[in-house]
């Protein structure tokens, strides 16, 4: 059922109020110097997002849907994301945090009066619902990569948060893995009203019978693979992958070191023995295929990950979440930085799908077998710069959302993408199998 424009306005105006707090809180916990340094060469200044992010709200919002003049049009260029490559960014002559801080808030305050004042269908955008909710998905995106700012970050604590709670008692009888039948499923979707141009259109697609595993895989299950030699061992390697690790000398997932005989991790400034039970984290696509290979497995296509989150099998439709239509709640899934860590594998009875797969959305970003493709039918909305210019080879599918994303930018059908080397985002796996036919 269509929102009405009120409930609209208030789902927008709860969507953009928490995108702000959350960037007031990853932009006020360290001081000016820390927000202008760069903390790594992959990353921009925390002071670099946080304008960019009223930039963009000024562009879309305010000059295009709201029809106002421009605030700060002599800044575009430098907030522009494909004019300057992150490395550069520190050297641009960016605005100082107190001004950063300001200029947002002030592009916030017109914001909210053209958010009141506007009609919401039949705007220059075509629906500025759709903008509305566009701007605070792009906040919020900014807010996790402001996060993984964090955890490269070096020096005291700025950050916490609580720990998530124990993994529920059934954890150790769950079966490790969930057969999905074959057969149609309806893939993306034409009708979520703010699916953004890559998740859409919805449309069929055939799928063979197989197994996913009922949990993502842990730390101590990854560690098996580490102390089996699988870092050494070029069978389980992608050609493009052993040469990276023989270049690099990866050896472990990133933010993990061996001290005595033990291993640890360092998390946004702390560091502890790794916990065996929590998903494993900050792994590049080469490490998750090679676990999957060396499991006897391979990772799920994309397609497969997709129905095993949102198919069905009593009314073969295809459903917003794993546990149905409802927006997230807590009791779902782990979103929205309420923890700053993945919860034990096992969590989350409440967000399984109908099959009883958990933590599909939440915890860990999952990589997936496919690259990055456009679905039968896209149209590049509104702009090519956010999907149309990314879709190839050189990128790999990622599903599901981690503890750092929030709720507004997590579906059954969203979807993120990145380079198969990349792994200080909060990335990790699940492993599927084919079904042979007498399984099924
Ligand atoms: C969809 C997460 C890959 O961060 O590069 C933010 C989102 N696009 N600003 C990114 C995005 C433009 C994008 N990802
Ligand atoms: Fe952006």
């Amino acid at each position: 059922p269509a929102l009405d424009p009120e409930a609209l306005r208030r789902r927008a105006l709860d969507a953009l109020t928490t995108a702000r707090e959350r960037t007031r809180a990853l932009t006020t916990c360290v001081d000016d110097r820390e927000l202008t340094a760069q903390h790594s060469p992959l990353m921009s200044p925390l002071v670099w997002d946080l304008a960019h992010i009223g930039n963009q709200e000024e562009q879309w919002l305010l000059r295009n849907v709201g029809g106002r003049e421009a605030l700060r049009p002599d800044i575009d260029p430098i907030y522009d994301a494909f004019e300057h490559p992150r490395s550069e960014r520190p050297t641009l002559p960016l605005l100082p945090p107190a001004e950063a801080h300001a200029y947002a808030a002030e592009v916030r305050g017109r914001v909210l009066d053209i958010l009141e004042r506007a009609p919401l269908h039949g705007s220059p955008l075509t629906d500025a619902a759709f903008a509305f909710g566009m701007i605070a998905q792009h906040e919020q995106q900014h807010d996790e990569t402001m996060l993984i700012t964090h955890q490269l970050r070096r020096g005291p604590v700025a950050l916490t948060a609580p720990p998530p709670p124990p993994a529920p008692a059934d954890t150790a009888l769950l079966p490790a893995e969930v057969l999905v039948p074959g057969g149609p499923f309806t893939m993306g979707t034409s009708t979520e009203p703010w699916s953004l141009d890559n998740e859409r259109p919805s449309h069929l697609r055939e799928v063979a019978p197989f197994f996913i595993d009922t949990v993502p895989v842990s730390n101590g299950a990854y560690l098996a693979f580490v102390e089996d030699g699988g870092y050494e061992d070029e069978r389980w390697w992608t050609p493009a992958g052993w040469a990276h690790v023989r270049e690099h000398g990866l050896a472990a997932p990133l933010f993990w070191h061996r001290e005595g005989g033990a291993w640890l991790r360092r998390r946004f400034g702390v560091t502890e023995p790794v916990p065996r039970e929590e998903p494993v984290l900050h792994v590049c696509w080469y490490e998750a295929d090679a676990y999957a290979r060396w499991a006897g497995r391979r990772l799920p296509t994309e397609t497969e990950w997709e129905k095993a989150a949102r198919h069905d099998p009593a009314t073969g439709r295809s459903r917003r979440y794993p546990w149905g239509d409802a927006d997230p709640g807590p009791e779902h899934a782990n979103l929205g930085q309420r923890y700053l860590q993945p919860a034990p594998v096992g969590s989350y009875p409440a967000g399984a799908s109908p099959l009883g797969v958990r933590q599909l959305v939440g915890d860990v970003w999952e990589w997936t077998a496919s690259d990055f493709l456009p679905y039968p039918g896209f149209a590049p909305f509104p702009y090519k710069e956010y999907s149309e210019v990314f879709f190839g080879p050189d990128h790999k599918v990622l599903r599901g959302g981690s503890f750092a994303v929030d709720r507004v930018a997590c579906r059954g059908t969203f979807r993120n993408w990145d380079y198969p080397v990349r792994r200080q985002i909060f990335s990790g796996f699940r492993t599927a199998r084919d079904a042979r036919p007498e399984q099924v």
